[in-house]
């Protein structure tokens, strides 16, 4: 990690030495900042086997960690945890494995689902569910989805689930199906990989009254010389962003997200989504490190260069996020 990147340090360091605030506010500020340090995000990763879990940890995180397929086997086999400054990370395997297996994956979720953290609040924060959009029978995913997490997600499921239908680049069939000079779905794709998600929600929708609004992405590949960038990955982490608790969001701000520009870069700019994700973890850190005190003008001193350093998170280039702090603290 690099002294840019210890986000919560700099901090610190910024409110211990300000000569623009008093000794109790700098306390405060201190206290905030310690409770925002000792979050823990739990977000868990499921789908059947194969369809992309792995894949999408390694791009979306700052790490090799998850053992990605290349044999017929599947490679998870039970519940993994990984964990990444205050990040952790379930991946666990879904549906798919056989009577047997599918019962004991399932019981392992709805376990996992059920557990409480210290402070007797649900564990984990967020199930993104992995649907591997190259296939047509998506009976067991439904299943997954419909059956073991949704009714075990408490009273609002649609605050704790994320759909993302991944692999978009082979969604299709047959040839003009991805424009692989671009990395982006051909206009046919487009129109088919919309309907899937319209259809993917009406499902869901009719088994659960949850509407999930899924998001289609690929989480790219690499295998010895051949490499495919991500498609929508920042689509798909504005998503997690915005559904993940807001006081915990800082804990995705922490040296966890991927540097690699290249894995941010290709998506289908509805939104400037790398700039959107900026703008809330940034809004979330000084919201939340500041509960309780009023700082007027002073935020833009002390969270400037915490500002700074989320601008370089996902790859961005520090100075370009300038403006869009200066926007947010209005100076
Ligand atoms: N073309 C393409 N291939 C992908 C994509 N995502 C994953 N893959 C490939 O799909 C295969 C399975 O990916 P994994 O990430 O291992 O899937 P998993 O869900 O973790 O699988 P298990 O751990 O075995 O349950 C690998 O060969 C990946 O390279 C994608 O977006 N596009
Ligand atoms: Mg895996």
């Amino acid at each position: 990690m690099s002294q840019n990147d210890k986000i919560f340090e700099n901090l610190e360091r910024e409110i211990a030495g300000s000569s623009d605030i008093d000794e109790s506010t700098k306390n405060k500020l201190l206290q905030n900042v310690l409770a925002l340090k000792s979050q823990k995000l739990n977000i868990m990763i499921t789908g059947a086997t194969g369809a992309g879990k792995s894949s999408t940890i390694n791009a979306l995180f700052n790490t090799d960690i998850a053992k990605v397929g290349t044999g017929v086997d599947p490679e998870t086999m039970d519940i993994t945890r990984y964990e990444l400054n205050n990040l952790v990370l379930w991946d666990s395997p879904g549906l798919g494995d056989g009577k047997e297996k599918d019962n004991r994956h399932a019981r392992n979720i709805i376990a996992k689902l059920n557990e409480l953290d210290s402070n007797g609040r649900p564990l984990i924060d967020l199930v993104l569910v992995v649907v591997d959009g190259s296939t047509r029978d998506l009976g067991t995913s439904y299943e997954l989805i419909n059956s073991v997490i949704i009714p075990n997600l408490g009273a609002s499921p649609s605050n704790r689930i994320l759909v993302g239908i991944n692999q978009a680049d082979n969604a299709r069939k047959g040839r003009n199906t991805w424009d692989y000079d671009l990395n982006k779905p051909t206009p046919e794709t487009e129109v088919f990989l919309k309907d899937k998600v319209r259809s993917v929600n009406a499902r869901i929708k009719e088994a659960t009254n949850v509407d999930v609004e899924p998001v289609f992405y690929a989480a790219g590949y690499k295998e010895g010389n051949e490499a495919q960038n991500p498609y929508n990955l920042s689509k798909l982490l504005y998503m997690i962003v915005n559904k993940v608790p807001k006081a915990k969001r800082a804990v995705l701000a922490n040296d966890n997200i991927s540097k690699k520009e290249e894995m941010w870069k290709d998506n289908d700019d509805i939104k400037n989504y790398n700039v959107e994700i900026k703008k809330s973890l940034m809004e979330s850190i000084v919201d939340t490190a500041s509960a309780g005190v009023d700082l007027g003008r002073n935020v833009g001193r002390i969270f400037g260069k915490t500002g700074e350093a989320i601008g370089g998170v996902i790859g961005g280039v520090a100075g370009a996020a300038v403006g869009l702090f200066k926007s947010l603290f209005g100076f």
